[in-house]
């Protein structure tokens, strides 16, 4: 549909991104976790009641997951267990789903790295 397709057409440029302004509390979000290394905050196009996305504070050249070297492994993993933490607080342990596009044909559409944490209703296997 035609937002995949705009999404499959945006390149990774290393410009700053919108999560920038986000992180600044520039533009408003509604945050769910923070600490010193990520954010939490609700996606603005929920896929699913609970769908929030989990950020590096610094983007530190983690554009996508596919750009990650040895130096980011820490906060790769500090990412995964604030998805955790998160899928607690917002009470989706039963189910739920940890996604990261990577890339055009994923259809990434913000170039600064981000978990997407879904649940809050029966997911479907595979994905589109
Ligand atoms: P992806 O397609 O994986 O790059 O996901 C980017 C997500 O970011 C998408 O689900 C919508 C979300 N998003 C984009 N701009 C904003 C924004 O300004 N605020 C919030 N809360 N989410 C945003």
């Amino acid at each position: 549909e035609a937002a995949a397709k705009a999404a499959a057409e945006i390149a990774d440029t290393g410009a700053p991104t919108i999560f920038d302004k986000i992180i600044a509390k520039e533009i408003p979000s509604t945050i769910v976790y923070e600490d010193d290394k990520v954010l939490a905050f609700r996606d603005v196009n929920p896929q699913a009641p609970v769908h929030i996305l989990v950020i590096p504070k610094i983007r530190d050249g983690l554009t996508q997951l596919g750009k990650a070297e040895p130096r980011h492994a820490e906060v790769l993993g500090h990412l995964l267990f604030a998805a955790k933490l998160v899928a607690e607080k917002e009470g989706i342990v039963d189910g739920f789903r940890v996604v990261i596009n990577n890339g055009p044909e994923a259809c990434q559409s913000v170039y600064h790295l981000h978990l997407h944490v879904l649940g809050g209703r029966q997911l479907k296997w595979p994905p589109g």
